[in-house]
């Protein structure tokens, strides 16, 4: 299956500007299960959308999208992490601007990893409700919980829509970086402010649980309270117009197959932000 079941003329890896990088992983996912399906579901209702933007009137199909094949995930989460890397690696030395389609979010430690080896340096940009920032959780530090931890080790990071964390992660939640969902809801100014503390270059990783469950109900840990479609829209049109983003990925989902909305959410999201990343073509 590739992504928008797009014609060959528009999606072998040859042709195309872009690649999306499935990762079925779900090792350490701790409430439901089934973030590995995730990557299939999310590229199957991919086939169902409209492939011209209104907002951006653009085709950004036209820049060539490959979908890759999946990273190879079934493996310790330390090992896990070094595949995906290596994978994001292979598609950055051939100047492609990988999407990465999880998986649980710890699969986005690798991407980090591979685009900084290429880049040097840049802000993280996360979207979540969660803020990810334990050290180490059930015997690794490579675990879903741990991902922002692990990415704040080697990168400056903003982290927008946050509302749960335990305990011991506050003396680490930095007061400055943080936008709670329950600050932003109902106002406009959290974008400026967001796109202040970021620098020139951004990687922008997004959990979908970030999202309200009333629209994405679809993620293994949903919390009330998220953001709607144009609140994630507003911000991150703001960071393609205004910053260079380097890549991103979009983490957890866990597919009901009862309720494909969710699914097709996810895959619009993806289009979305490349109909802003290329908006002149
Ligand atoms: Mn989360």
């Amino acid at each position: 299956m590739k992504f928008a079941d797009l014609p060959n003329e528009y999606s072998n890896l040859q042709n195309s500007e872009i690649v999306i990088l499935p990762v079925p992983y779900d090792g350490t996912s701790t409430w439901q299960k089934g973030a590995d399906r995730g990557p299939e579901a999310l590229i199957e209702a991919s086939a169902n959308m409209e492939l011209y933007d209104i907002e951006t009137d653009s085709q950004v199909y036209l820049k060539g999208i490959h979908t890759a094949q999946p990273v190879d995930v079934d493996m310790s989460p330390e090992k896990m992490v070094e595949s995906v890397e290596k994978s994001v690696r292979h598609f950055l030395n051939k100047d492609k601007f990988v999407v990465l389609v999880g998986g649980e979010h710890s699969v986005s430690t690798g991407s980090v990893r591979a685009h900084l080896e290429k880049y040097k340096e840049f802000s993280v940009l996360q979207l979540d409700a969660h803020s990810d920032l334990r050290d180490e959780y059930e015997g690794t530090k490579y675990n879903h919980a741990c991902v922002m931890a692990r990415i704040a080790e080697t990168c400056p990071i903003v982290q927008v829509g946050i509302r749960s964390t335990d305990i011991s992660e506050k003396e680490a939640l930095s007061k400055s970086n943080v936008f709670y969902a329950e600050n932003i809801h109902n106002s406009n100014d959290w974008v400026k402010e967001v796109t202040s503390l970021l620098s020139d270059k951004v990687y922008i990783t997004i959990d979908l649980d970030v999202f309200d469950p009333s629209i994405m109900p679809s993620t293994g840990t949903p919390e009330p309270g998220g953001l709607l479609w144009y609140n994630v829209l507003m911000l991150l049109k703001a960071v393609f117009d205004d910053k260079k983003v380097l890549g991103f990925d979009v983490v957890e989902l866990c597919p009901n197959p009862n309720n494909k909305g969710p699914d097709f959410l996810a895959a619009k999201l993806i289009y979305k932000l490349l109909s802003y990343k290329y908006l002149s073509i």
